[in-house]
């Protein structure tokens, strides 16, 4: 794997850390370009109080001087800002026993769908809070701030990654044939990510229902990456199928129970004529190889490869587990039946999923990007690419 990213940091600790692996020397890279990303991701109507808590914002402590990535391995910090709340309660330093004031605050009401219990079990602790902390979508701004340096590379040459949200509980958005051009500016500038004004008034009053209730809702996410070349991941060995590669990224993230590439399920109920895209020539459609496809429901790959056409992809995630009406469950330090803890939280978080999203799928494609292409630095990458292209483009001229 050239590229290689990893997270660390509880949810009310000092701060997030994403450290990123084999990005090239010579991308252009300004806090701003990952600062605007994870507010992004702290958008979005259903958030509850702690977004308004925090203002993420990294700090670059590694791999970037002068606006530039090095080649080395570039580490960022996000502070917390309710930490100063969690101090005591996170401290790790040792302590003899928990004061009845920490007790108290002892997770044991495990929540039904959460990490808590089965976290719990596996890891050995009385107190639920070991877990959670990690397993909270907090860690997400960490993915996001690694997205985002691979978004700037596939920005400079020619990928472009976008979202939209297209079902909230219980309520579909209307998707246009053609989307925007620029299909973020779109579906930023909604509330919910959504591109279905109608719709999204539905789900705004569904959202006020839901939080009335101490309910929570769910919903799906649309990404959609254009400029991609043909070629990217293979179909020679499991693991570098590109649509595998998506669906374990996409599946990681919290909460998230279902991936489809574009037809998806749906290609199970149609035959083969109704699935297929056909092919025409299109001279001039050089990332594809001088051809269309007549309809894209393959979603942008064929063989576990990218086929130069868009790629599709729509991620499900279910309704957060933490119900302000919590659900029955088991006391885990008694064994009584009890009612779950209900710690603060979102009523929904799915426009901020397709955020991650983008930034799960921007770091899978610029991994296969630098495995096709390599380059030390981004001048290079872009050279093998334009080589490769050219190549594509001989064919045409035979
Ligand atoms: C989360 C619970 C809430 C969310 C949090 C994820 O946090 P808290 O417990 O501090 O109120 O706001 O999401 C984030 C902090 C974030 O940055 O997205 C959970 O339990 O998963």
């Amino acid at each position: 794997m050239p590229l290689r990213f990893t997270t660390a940091g509880e949810s009310h600790g000092p701060a997030l850390v994403s450290l990123l692996e084999g990005m090239p020397a010579g991308v252009p890279l300004l806090a701003d370009d990952v600062n605007t990303e994870l507010a992004r991701r702290q958008q979005g109507y259903g958030r509850g109080r702690r977004m308004q808590i925090e203002t993420d914002r990294i700090e670059f402590l590694s791999g970037v001087r002068a606006g530039e990535t090095l080649g080395s391995p570039i580490s960022m910090l996000v502070r917390n800002s309710d930490w100063k709340n969690w101090m005591e309660i996170m401290d790790p330093a040792p302590r003899e026993a928990d004061t009845d004031g920490l007790r108290k605050r002892h997770v044991t009401r495990v929540r039904p769908g959460h990490a808590d219990l089965t976290g719990l079990l596996k890891y050995d602790r009385s107190d639920a809070r070991d877990i959670l902390e990690r397993a909270s979508a907090r860690e997400t701004t960490a993915r996001v701030a690694a997205g985002a340096i691979c978004k700037v590379l596939l920005r400079e040459v020619g990928v472009r990654i976008g979202s939209h949200l297209v079902h909230l509980g219980g309520i579909d958005a209307a998707r246009p044939d053609v989307l925007p051009e620029d299909l973020n500016a779109a579906s930023d500038a909604s509330p919910l990510r959504t591109l279905d004004a109608q719709a999204e008034a539905r789900m705004i009053e569904r959202i006020d229902a839901a939080k009335k209730e101490g309910n929570t809702l769910g919903g799906i996410c649309e990404v959609v990456v254009t400029g991609l070349p043909v070629g990217l991941g293979s179909h020679v060995s499991w693991d570098t199928r590109i649509d595998g590669r998506l669906g374990q990224a996409m599946l990681s993230i919290p909460a998230v129970k279902g991936v489809e590439v574009g037809l998806g399920f749906e290609t199970a109920r149609r035959t083969g004529a109704e699935v297929h895209d056909e092919i025409e020539a299109a001279p001039g459609r050089t990332r594809a190889g001088h051809v269309r496809r007549r309809t894209n429901r393959a979603g942008g790959t064929e063989g576990g490869m990218t086929t130069g056409e868009e790629l599709v992809i729509r991620v499900a995630m279910k309704p957060i587990s933490t119900l302000m009406r919590p659900l029955g469950t088991v006391d885990m330090a008694t064994g009584q039946a009890a009612q779950a803890v209900a710690e603060r939280s979102d009523v929904t978080a799915v426009p901020a999923m397709g955020v991650i999203a983008e930034s799960m799928a921007a770091f899978v494609l610029a991994n296969a990007l630098l495995e096709k292409f390599g380059g030390d630095s981004l001048p290079e990458t872009q050279r093998n690419l334009n080589a490769y292209l050219a190549r594509l483009d001989e064919r045409v001229d035979r």
